[in-house]
């Protein structure tokens, strides 16, 4: 005898995400505040953090394998090696230290030569919460001008402190993800 079952069957696609972007800007605590909603300081990365969470996109359940990379020099020449394989990226900055944003290009530049040049990489903002509303018109400019220059998916201001603006950069990142999928690109 059949019997009929409903089945319930997500589509599961793993991938890595790389998070890279000068040290003490928020990356390890930004990913804990991703992952248990909460602001919880983060003990300094030593060499590379790994972090895997699901994110539901539509039908399909993006299981992201995040590899959250120190900032250190020390660290820096291992970086390209740990890139290889990525299906997108995070680069972030600290808000609070502009200095932080003219840093970005170098990790880009090594994110990108061992991928897809097309790699989507979304750059965040963080610590928005130390900022005043005149400091962050001035940094979005300078951000977007940036986004434009490098050719990223998009900015996005956020704290992983307040949890302000955590959760749309990482589903739209997840989106275009879903959508390299879908055209074989992952
Ligand atoms: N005010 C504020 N501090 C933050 C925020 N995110 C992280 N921090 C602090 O910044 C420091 C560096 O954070 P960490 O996540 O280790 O930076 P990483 O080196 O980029 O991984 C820690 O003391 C955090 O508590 C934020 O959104 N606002
Ligand atoms: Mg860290």
């Amino acid at each position: 005898m059949t019997s009929t079952k409903f089945q319930f069957t997500p589509d599961v696609l793993t991938v890595k995400v790389v998070v890279a972007g000068p040290g003490g800007v928020g990356k390890t605590t930004l990913l804990k505040r991703l992952e248990t909603n909460n602001y919880i300081p983060a003990i300094s990365t030593v060499g590379v953090n790994f972090l895997v969470l699901d994110h539901e996109i539509g039908e399909t359940i993006l299981r992201i394998a995040y590899w959250d990379y120190a900032g250190e020099d020390r660290f820096k020449s291992l970086f390209p090696g740990y890139c290889q394989g990525s299906s997108g990226g995070i680069v972030a900055f600290d808000t609070s230290r502009i200095q932080t944003l003219s840093e970005i290009p170098e990790w880009l530049k090594m994110m990108k030569e061992h991928n897809d040049p097309d790699l989507p990489v979304i750059l965040l903002g963080n610590k928005i919460d130390t900022i005043g509303e005149e400091k962050r018109k001035l940094i979005a400019e300078a951000a977007d001008k940036f986004v434009k220059d490098y050719g990223l998916s998009g900015y996005y201001f956020c704290s992983a402190k307040s949890g302000e603006g955590i959760s749309s950069p990482f589903s739209h990142l997840g989106i275009l993800l879903v959508e390299r999928e879908r055209k074989g690109k992952v």
